[in-house]
């Protein structure tokens, strides 16, 4: 039905479906530090891609991907189609990508290895190494931050792409593992929680959780237009309107947020 739509009806159409905020009650959440946010606009996003990472640059959009064929990819924001883009060796499952100083850095998951490219051409120009799994990767202006699906989360030395220092993601109950999809928004990193709804707000030097956000009720409307939507594994925070993109595997919508 949405196809037949034009684009602007269809985005009034969707953003109806989707009005809703992270406000609403969850059974094992903690109100304190509830993040409320509002949803502004829904994109339509490809819903063959398997996402792993998404970042914006400079107001561009680039996605990674896992599984066979992984790509990434500058997206067009307004269709959710891929232009520049570059598939991956069939050995390597894409994971999260960060772009930092006109490089685009990306992980992949069980080989150990990153892969660098020119963010201008996606030319592969280096690739490095690092001892566990690959999960999710932004940056601070400085370092990269990578996540490994544990509670650490490792800022690596942009030079020799080496860790610096590990820090320890914890809340109330103690380490918080299954760190998943990662960026870092005005000095602190934000990072979903693998198979769960929430985006988690964590202070970079103490590793302390010091808020969720809630995508449990965007999580089942997704689920309702697409059965093989699985999670949520795309965060981009776009700096001058302030807005964070949300999107995941197979989601057939990505979801610019605002925080209230
Ligand atoms: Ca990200």
């Amino acid at each position: 039905m949405l196809f037949k739509m034009n684009l602007p009806v269809a985005f009034v159409f969707l953003l109806s479906l989707f009005a809703c905020s992270g406000k609403r009650k969850s059974e094992s959440l903690n109100e304190e530090n509830l993040l409320p946010y509002t949803v502004v606009k829904v994109f339509p996003h490809d819903v063959t891609a398997f996402t792993q990472g998404l970042a914006v640059d400079q107001g561009r959009l680039f996605e990674s991907t896992g599984q066979e064929n992984s790509w990434i990819a500058e997206v067009d924001i307004a269709s959710g189609t891929q232009t520049k883009k570059v598939v991956l060796d069939r050995n390597f499952f894409g994971e999260g990508i960060t772009i930092l100083n006109n490089k685009v850095y990306q992980l992949t998951w069980k080989n150990h290895t990153g892969f660098v490219y020119d963010l201008k051409t996606f030319t592969k120009i280096r690739e490095f190494q690092y001892p566990g799994e690959g999960w999710g990767l932004t940056h601070n202006g400085t370092d990269l931050i990578m996540s490994d699906g544990t509670a650490n989360l490792y800022f690596l030395d942009t030079l020799s792409l080496k860790t610096k220092s590990t820090v320890t993601v914890k809340d109330a109950g103690g380490d918080v593992r299954y760190l998943n999809e990662l960026e870092f928004i005005e000095g602190y990193i934000y990072a979903n929680q693998w198979q769960t709804n929430y985006i988690l707000k964590i202070d970079p030097v103490t590793g302390n959780v010091v808020g969720k956000m809630d995508f449990s009720t965007l999580m089942h409307k997704i689920q309702a237009m697409n059965p093989e939507a699985d999670v949520l594994n795309g965060i981009a925070y776009e700096k001058k309107s302030k807005t964070l993109l949300v999107t995941g595997k197979r989601w057939p919508a990505a979801f610019a947020v605002r925080f209230q």
